[in-house]
């Protein structure tokens, strides 16, 4: 590990979960994660310096109960600045009883990472794959509440370091469809991804929130799918900023000849894009210049933040027998490694940009006028996410703040891109930083979780 690199993370990591929803507000903030940039050293002779130079992390899966072997530690410091946990923050890892949550082996992760300076990515909080058995037996209201409440209370706990959320993964069907995955959880409705990522959000407002996914690597009706939803999420104002190419690749899914462009145009939808899981089955020159070539599109890719292999030796990786990684079974460097050395200390290639707030703030001084408010419920039996849309009236917006009445023993206890003052009765929504000045006819969302049963009454909207 860079020594600068070790600097930067030295806060201690902060023990014992946090408790429950929050009950009043976290409003939506720009995410600015200050990338680790080193000029130490190690610059051009590790993964993770060499990358840091071009302002990106390059990171790997990890897993807790490697942590005691000293050549996968001693690999694991020395080269990358970044960790994923490779199944311990998964659900049936961190929830294995409805409500009770379980950190013990997520810590030691994020703890050795947080000790050693590298950033964690956290992976992953809503999957159809992976579930305790209790989640698996549930359905409709119930699970959609389950699922709200477990990225809450993962979020929550670890907020304040968790690089990038995989806030929800594997949502779509392989295939020529372009559907969705049918799953439990996608059958609570089409919203369930969402309303994960607006629950993410409030929990975490500084994590930057991924959709992830494999075999969108290449422009395909798979990544079609996922490109029109990303895109219709940044045109609603549904918090997202970045998505992860999983990038598991081998001689029936090679690296295709698109990768560079797919990745480009999902930059330019306005997010960061990462790539999340990488390995390339194969061995020798040939899987060299697979690597090789990943990594040079990622670098020649702007708003390409990051790379993670999926795991250390060939020996740690689910696909063993396909010897995917960087490093052989004694830890020694294979040639993958070299071409990805080179590679990152390539030609020279612009920083990634600072990425832009999901809900930019126009520039335009305050005008004053009206406003209007639709609310549009999701609700089941014992609770409910209502999303609220405000529109400008002819003068425009300053400021606005919308008046909710919820009926008897409903309670707000989660807000997104609003403050609420009360959690009950007669509450008040007022805008945040980024969304108050809208210009006449413009319109804003946000949007609040509860329990109990959503509001009936129409929304009365006062701008200022
Ligand atoms: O690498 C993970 C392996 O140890 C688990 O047994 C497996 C179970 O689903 O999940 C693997 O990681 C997966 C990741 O979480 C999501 N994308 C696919 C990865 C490889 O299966």
């Amino acid at each position: 590990m860079d020594n600068m690199l070790a600097r930067t993370g030295g806060r201690p990591a902060r023990r014992g979960p946090r408790v429950a929803l929050a009950s009043v507000v976290v409003g939506l903030s720009a995410v600015a994660t200050t990338m680790a940039m080193a000029s130490g050293a190690n610059a051009g002779t590790t993964l993770g310096a060499s990358a840091a130079e071009k302002g990106r992390y390059f990171g790997t899966a990890v897993a807790a109960n490697k942590l005691s072997d000293t050549t996968y530690v001693g690999i694991l410091n020395r080269e990358f600045n970044s960790v994923t946990p490779e199944n311990e923050m998964k659900w049936d890892a961190t929830e294995p009883s409805q409500g009770q949550f379980s950190f013990t082996s997520a810590d030691r992760i994020v703890n050795h990472a947080r000790a050693n300076g590298m950033q964690v990515r956290g992976h992953a909080l809503a999957w159809h794959s992976q579930q305790p058995g209790w989640a698996q037996n549930l359905a409709g209201g119930a699970l959609r509440q389950a699922m709200l409440n477990h990225v809450t209370q993962v979020a929550t706990y670890y907020r304040g370091k968790i690089h990038s959320w995989d806030v929800v993964n594997e949502a779509f069907a392989d295939g020529g469809t372009g559907a969705r995955r049918d799953s439990n959880l996608q059958r609570t409705g089409d919203d369930w991804i969402e309303a994960a990522f607006r629950a993410a959000r409030a929990a975490d407002p500084t994590a930057k929130l991924c959709y992830n996914d494999y075999n969108t690597d290449g422009q395909n009706a798979k990544s079609n799918a996922v490109y029109a939803m990303v895109q219709d999420f940044k045109a609603r104002g549904v918090p997202i900023d970045c998505v992860g190419f999983q990038s598991h690749f081998n001689s029936a899914s090679p690296v295709p000849a698109d990768y560079q462009a797919n990745l480009q145009r999902f930059a330019d939808l306005g997010v960061d894009v990462q790539i999340t899981e990488l390995d390339i089955e194969g061995s020798g020159q040939t899987q060299a210049d697979n690597y090789g070539r990943v990594v040079r599109a990622c670098l020649a890719v702007a708003r390409c933040t990051g790379i993670t292999v999926w795991g250390i030796r060939d020996t740690d990786s689910w696909r063993a027998s396909g010897t995917p990684l960087l490093f052989d079974g004694n830890g020694n460097k294979k040639p993958a490694y070299t071409a990805t050395l080179d590679a990152l200390n390539g030609g020279a290639t612009p920083p990634p940009s600072t990425p832009a707030p999901s809900t930019p703030a126009p520039s335009t001084p305050p005008p004053s006028g009206g406003c209007s408010a639709t609310v549009a419920l999701n609700s089941w039996n014992g609770g409910f996410v209502a999303t609220v849309r405000v529109t400008a009236g002819s003068s425009g917006t300053g400021g606005w703040a919308v008046a909710v009445t919820l009926p008897g023993g409903a309670t707000v206890t989660n807000t997104w891109s609003a403050r609420a003052t009360g959690t009950s009765g007669a509450v008040t929504f007022r805008n945040v930083e980024y969304n108050g000045r809208l210009a006449a006819g413009a319109t804003t969302e946000f949007g609040f979780q509860g329990t109990g049963a959503g509001p009936t009454a129409a929304p009365t909207c006062t701008a200022s």
